[in-house]
């Protein structure tokens, strides 16, 4: 780091926004950050400490000491890899050349392809409900846990606990055939098409791209792509690549990157 700086980051090794930043830090190979896991299975994300450093309760978060010597935050991945990427040396992954393809890119990706977490949560059939709800029931439950414990530990914080136990609980009925599924079948249809209009719009991208990256030389976009792609890989498998020849490189170039296996090893 160029100033002395103490950098701590709060992630979840499993979570897909909080893999971003370790990505980027394993690519940068930047030294000296202390990671705190905040274990989203037990919703530690909702602890009322938890709640100061990120209000919004998501990980990642960054705690740095700024450049005039106070303490910042930053609580979305995309402000976190700037600032990371600001604070340790060369290459810059995102310049001033690439600044607004980079910024209009992974906006969407956040805003409108926000879909790696209700696709791995969601199934899309009964099929994949069966399938999948030994691993998900028990996870949403250490949820459930969380938030009763932290109601009564943080009772200014009820209304926030209460309306995510509802939905928490909505949906271990929905695995556990108390409840119909169909809702959770419909929204995972309506996040594959927005995985698709995205996978649509990066294998055009990728081809149009005159280096081996989406923007050419490896960027702040390439960071980001690569942990949404993880996860799609991880939910979807080879449906995403399917008349996708151009992404379906790119991730094999990705992925054998030693930064890769650094991050999802
Ligand atoms: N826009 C945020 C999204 C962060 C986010 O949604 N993180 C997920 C984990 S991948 C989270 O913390 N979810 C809260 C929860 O599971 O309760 C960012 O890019 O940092």
């Amino acid at each position: 780091m160029s100033h002395n700086n103490k950098i701590k980051l709060y992630t979840f090794p499993p979570s897909l926004y909080a893999s971003i930043p370790r990505l980027l830090i394993a690519e940068k190979n930047i030294q000296g950050v202390e990671y705190v896991t905040v274990d989203l299975s037990k919703a530690e994300n909702f602890a009322p400490d938890y709640l100061k450093v990120n209000p919004n309760h998501t990980v990642p978060a960054l705690e740095f000491t700024d450049e005039r010597g106070s303490k910042s935050i930053e609580d979305d991945s995309i402000e976190v890899c700037k600032q990371l990427d600001k604070m340790s040396g060369e290459p810059q992954l995102y310049t001033s050349q690439n600044a607004s393809s980079i910024d209009s890119y992974v906006k969407d990706m956040h805003d409108n392809a926000d879909v790696g977490n209700p696709l791995f949560f969601t199934s899309r059939d009964e099929s994949e409900l069966a399938k999948k709800k030994d691993m998900i029931v028990p996870f949403l439950q250490g949820r459930v846990q969380g938030f009763e414990t932290y109601s009564k530990q943080a009772p200014e914080h009820k209304q926030l606990y209460d309306s995510f136990l509802q939905s928490t609980n909505g949906m271990i009925a929905q695995y556990q055939g108390k409840a119909d599924a169909k809702p959770m079948f419909e929204t995972n249809a309506q996040m594959w098409s927005k995985a698709v209009r995205f996978l649509d719009k990066t294998e055009e991208l990728l081809k149009q791209s005159k280096g081996d990256f989406i923007f050419g030389d490896y960027s702040l976009a390439d960071v980001h792509l690569t942990a949404w792609l993880y996860r799609q890989n991880l939910v979807r498998g080879e449906e995403n690549f399917q008349g996708r020849p151009t992404v379906k490189a790119y991730y094999e170039r990705v992925s054998a990157r030693p930064s890769f296996k650094a991050t999802w090893p």
